[in-house]
């Protein structure tokens, strides 16, 4: 027990309240710093969990770790990612409080690792019976179904999440896991077209062509040759991923989540599609794109099961109907390779999303009577580019709205505490960052309805007159800084389709290019007719389903995600939150390589020194008075070795003997608040040393000295 208050100097302290200088950066990072060159890549602040990405394989995640962490208060134990998520399942099956995990830090932190750190503890810990068993097996293995459709190699991380996921496991009234749920957020479509040097597509276009069976090939009609992909031909490719056993372990799980033969085969058809589909060019006679190879058409039709007709005419006409007539017009070459990039955009889209609805019936609770849920959220962290576009715009005000969440959240818990303890409350200072979320979402002037209102108005708007309007609306705000009144430095380094938002973790500035067409998120009429009469189940169920709401007019891609955050907001609202910050030590993806920089930018960008100061600025330790007395009697007469009255008097009597002067601490009704971390120490020295004493004793005694 409390191990952390040993060995300070080598190990650094397990609980980053504990340091004396609480307000220091540097301080901070060097406990940081310390413990990872121990291979301690987890410390606390109070109940905060930071984990820095150890890039190897620790044995700290095996059988004997469960057992260890299992039903231990958190404090018993060193920091762990199996300790966070044991507080969380005994609150949830002991006080029945809804709980939920939320996983942040930037890209290739460990966040993903540590969903499924937390999923594992919850399996092991749960029974093997045959229908829990089924449904921890399901959900396990909706992790790599879904990466394989969400993941892709990126130069940050091999296997980096390109979409949002927030997976609730319900547990029934046994405190067993009986279903799941799964929310997901903005897929990265982008990269189906594209991808930057040294990264890749999502790994399931790999994983088909290196992994599925010849006759499976010949089916889709595809090659094993990754060359021959258009849409892969700009990207990386294997560099020491195993496509070939991630393919077996995609079709595995998808037959114990129990998609039938038939759905299988569809996604894996409209995979392939998606690969054809790149392929088709396109010529240009007298302005008018005309197909180069028709019978390409005729192989994507039969994969989508639609017309080639059809298909043909919509990915070389655009049809639009306005107050009088319907008026079909050809296509330029060039906006009709821009309709066949949104097509393939918006089938890999959809597949993902029916995927995870797919998923999700399948996961879907049995027996409904009383059930409890544990939420875990691994969700993109803030993003700062060196160009930042549209993607980071929604990135970044996520990461805005889950820091509000997190201040509001531990402000009250903190409240809640002290008043439970009947300790009076002091005022805490903090930069609340609401004023931030308002100047991106407030209705009809924040920033989000002027972009809509902009994308929304038929006729010339463009990514510029869009810029304009939100300069013209905004500059007015501390937080949003316009080139045209940004002072001159500032003026050099950013663009004139620029702005800037002063975002909590650090300024951004974004480029405009590219977002009234990413908002809008157009796919022409004529496609989205075409496949919504596709006889492939998957397609038509998910295009018919937006034809149905389509007669008004879709709401912007901006405006969808913005309400979707607010749910998961309301979702996240009524749980008790355990909150996991990942760090990532270096670029290179090398073991015990610690850059003390980086690390820095991610401790600003998390928002950690605040976070510390918000828990310092009561107490540095708490602790129920029977623990303290157990651990601390031997340091007083009066309660070693024996002491026959209440916990909080023996407390009271120790505080005495050890001379705490009256600002040092403070008796609450069931525990000890001690306000400065050298008060701890002193005591937990002293115990070490009444330790040494009474082995010496103990050991001169049985030498007869
Ligand atoms: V991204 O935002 O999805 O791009 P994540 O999810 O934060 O990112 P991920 O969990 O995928 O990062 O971790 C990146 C890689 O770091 C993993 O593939 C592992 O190789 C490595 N990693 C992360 N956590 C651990 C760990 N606890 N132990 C060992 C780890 N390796
Ligand atoms: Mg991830």
């Amino acid at each position: 027990m409390e191990t952390h208050l040993q060995d300070r100097d080598r190990v650094g302290v397990q609980d980053a309240v504990l340091l004396e200088d609480y307000q220091s950066e540097e301080v901070f990072i060097d406990n940081l710093h310390k413990r990872f060159k121990e291979h301690l890549i987890y410390t606390y602040i109070g109940q905060v969990l930071i984990s820095v990405n150890p890039y190897k394989q620790l044995d700290i995640y095996g059988p004997k770790d469960v057992k260890a962490y299992h039903n231990k208060h958190f404090f018993e134990v060193p920091p762990h990612v199996f300790s966070i998520t044991d507080t969380a399942f005994r609150s949830l099956k002991n006080e029945n409080r809804e709980q939920c995990i939320l996983i942040s830090g930037e890209s290739g932190s460990g966040k993903t690792e540590a969903s499924k750190k937390v999923l594992q503890y919850i399996a092991e810990v749960t029974d093997r019976r045959g229908d829990v068993e089924k449904v921890k097996d399901k959900l396990l293995q909706s992790n790599p179904v879904l990466e394989a459709f969400g993941n892709a190699k990126t130069n940050r991380n091999d296997n980096s999440s390109r979409f949002g996921k927030y997976m609730d496991i319900q547990f029934n009234y046994e405190g067993n896991p009986s279903g799941g749920n799964i929310l997901n957020y903005l897929l990265e479509k982008s990269r189906i077209i594209s991808q930057v040097p040294g990264e890749r597509n999502f790994h399931v276009f790999y994983q088909l062509l290196l992994g599925a069976e010849d006759q499976e090939l010949a089916r889709l009609n595809l090659k094993r040759d990754l060359d021959s992909y258009y849409y892969l031909s700009n990207g990386s490719k294997g560099n020491g991923i195993d496509d070939k056993k991630g393919y077996e372990a995609v079709r595995n799980a998808l037959t114990i989540i129990e998609f039938n033969k038939q759905e299988q085969d569809e996604m894996f058809q409209i995979t392939a599609a998606i690969l054809h589909l790149g392929n088709v060019g396109f010529s240009e006679e007298e302005g008018i794109a005309q197909i180069v190879k028709p019978e390409l058409i005729e192989t994507i039709s039969e994969l989508l099961g639609c017309n080639a007709e059809d298909l043909k005419n919509a990915l070389t006409n655009r049809t639009i109907e306005t107050i009088r007539d319907v008026v079909t017009t050809p296509l330029s070459r060039e906006l009709a390779i821009y309709a066949r990039d949104a097509l393939a955009k918006a089938v890999y889209d959809r597949l993902f999303s029916w995927l995870v609805y797919r998923l999700n019936s399948s996961l879907k609770i049995k027996d409904m009577r009383s059930y409890n849920v544990m939420g875990i959220l691994d969700i993109y962290g803030f993003e700062i580019f060196d160009k930042n576009s549209f993607e980071q715009l929604c990135i970044n005000f996520c990461n805005e709205k889950l820091q509000q969440l997190f201040i509001e959240l531990t402000l009250k818990s903190e409240q809640e505490e002290y008043l439970k303890e009947g300790i009076e409350w002091q005022n805490i200072e903090y930069f609340d960052n609401k004023v931030i979320c308002d100047l991106i979402e407030e209705k009809h002037k924040g920033l989000i309805a002027f972009m809509d209102e902009e994308c929304l108005r038929p006729g010339d708007s463009t990514d510029m007159t869009m810029l304009t309007k939100l300069d013209k609306n905004l500059s007015y705000h501390n937080h949003f800084v316009s080139h045209k009144k940004a002072d001159v430095k500032l003026q050099k380094i950013m663009g004139r389709d620029e702005f800037r938002l002063i975002h909590y973790a650090g300024a951004v500035t974004y480029n405009v290019k590219g977002f009234l067409e990413k908002n809008n998120d157009l796919l022409f009429r004529d496609l989205r007719e075409t496949m919504s009469k596709s006889s492939n189940n998957i397609i038509q169920s998910v295009f018919l389903k937006e034809e149905q709401k389509s007669k008004k007019r879709p709401e912007t891609a901006i405006t969808q995600f913005k309400n979707s955050l607010n749910n998961l907001m309301h979702i996240l609202m009524d749980k008790e939150p355990s909150y996991i910050r990942c760090i990532k030590p270096n670029d290179e993806k090398k073991s015990g390589v610690f850059d003390e920089q980086l690390v820095g930018h991610q401790v600003t960008y998390l928002g950690l020194m605040e976070n510390l100061r918000v828990r310092r600025a009561g107490f540095a330790y708490r602790r129920e008075y029977s623990l303290f007395l157990e651990r601390y009697k031997s340091l007083s007469s009066q309660t070693w070795p024996h002491y026959h009255g209440s916990a909080k008097e023996g407390v009271q009597i120790l505080v005495c003997a050890l001379g705490y002067e009256g600002d040092e601490y403070k008796m609450g009704k069931t525990k000890i608040f001690i306000k400065y971390p050298k008060t701890l120490f002193y005591t937990e020295d002293a115990f070490q040393a009444k330790k040494h004493d009474l082995a010496s004793i103990i050991q001169a005694s049985w030498k007869g000295v």
